[in-house]
């Protein structure tokens, strides 16, 4: 199938929800946005050495998760940004941990691609650097402990000769996993067309997984996660635009489409506007002082001390 914006998208989609859920959307898409513009400035700065992945851009699935799957056992990938602010783990954590602090997520030792938090009810599991490591992970504990469970992945990791298997292993023992597969398309720099031509969607209908194939308009993400996630072990290939490289802050290009204003426009033709500004405005404020200055300069004794 085609990428496109709409895939697979009803028209007067956004319409069918409430007000209080359009907005709780929007809301989780902005904490991921200008938390990762506060992370771009402060590399861009020098005040961040490490290596990012960033979410910007894809962040509306983990924004629809985050209103209906939230309390999953969640096996992310390296790009997993958005998933750990939506699913509600503190984005100072998550500063700290890209900045290689002892009071980041993984006490700044793994830094922004292997996120881990484990409090709240919140239990996500980080990457350690072989992709789609976590999908087989996922489902071995899905089998042990019979807890549902999300399983990210990109369309390169789904690649992997471990991840099919995970698929088929899954529909046998009839586990309770959502696996779901990020596709922006890339594997680094490389295009889908070009590495391989099979369908992932083809491939979990094969193993006899309900599955479908959309673009990652947050009010169809939430409407199919909703109904797979009473039909687990199910499948979901959402198509989305990365906003930067595969690492750091550099652009591919003009992208193909721009959820983010997609998203913004749809809340003005509900008649949402104003509260939407207001609810940006306080977030892009909360994220500047996450983010501000005097926190980055103190000197690292007494950031330390201040732990
Ligand atoms: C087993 C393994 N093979 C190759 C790599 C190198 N590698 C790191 S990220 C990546 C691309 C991942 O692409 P995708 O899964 O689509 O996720 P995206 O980065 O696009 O979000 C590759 C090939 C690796 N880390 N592990």
């Amino acid at each position: 199938m085609q990428r496109s914006c709409d895939l697979n998208v009803e028209k007067g989609i956004a319409e069918s929800f409430s007000p209080e859920t359009s907005l709780a959307l929007w809301q989780k898409m902005c904490e991921v946005r200008y938390f990762e513009q506060g992370a771009v400035d402060a590399i861009k700065a020098g005040e961040i050495n490490y290596q990012v992945y960033l979410s910007s851009g894809q962040e509306a699935a983990a924004a629809s998760f985050s209103l209906c799957i939230n309390k999953y056992q969640v096996f992310a990938q390296h790009r997993a940004h958005d998933i750990f602010l939506t699913f509600g783990a503190p984005p100072e954590m998550l500063r700290d941990e890209l900045r290689g602090l002892p009071s980041g997520c993984s006490r700044g030792r793994a830094g922004s691609n292997c996120l881990q938090y484990h409090e709240n009810g919140m239990h996500m599991y980080g990457h350690h650097g072989l992709i789609a490591e976590n999908v087989p992970l996922g489902v071995g504990a899905a089998l042990g402990n019979n807890k549902q469970t999300l399983c990210i992945f990109g369309d390169g990791s789904a690649e992997e000769d471990y991840v099919s298997p995970s698929l088929g292993f899954a529909a046998t023992h009839k586990l309770p996993v959502l696996f779901v597969c990020m596709d922006n398309n890339y594997s680094i720099l490389t295009k889908t067309e070009v590495r391989r031509s099979w369908n992932m969607n083809e491939v979990a209908k094969s193993y006899g997984l309900p599955a479908v194939d959309i673009a990652d308009d947050p009010w169809t993400v939430l409407k199919h996660t909703r109904e797979l996630s009473t039909q687990l072990p199910a499948f979901i290939n959402i198509r989305v635009c990365r906003g930067y490289w595969h690492a750091g802050v550099g652009i591919d290009g003009t992208l193909e489409w721009d959820r983010f204003n997609m998203v913004k426009h749809e809340l003005n033709e509900l008649g949402l506007a104003d509260k939407a500004a207001k609810i940006e405005t306080s977030v892009c404020k909360k994220m500047e002082q996450i983010w501000a200055k005097e926190i980055l300069l103190k000197p690292l004794e007494k950031q330390l001390e201040d732990i």
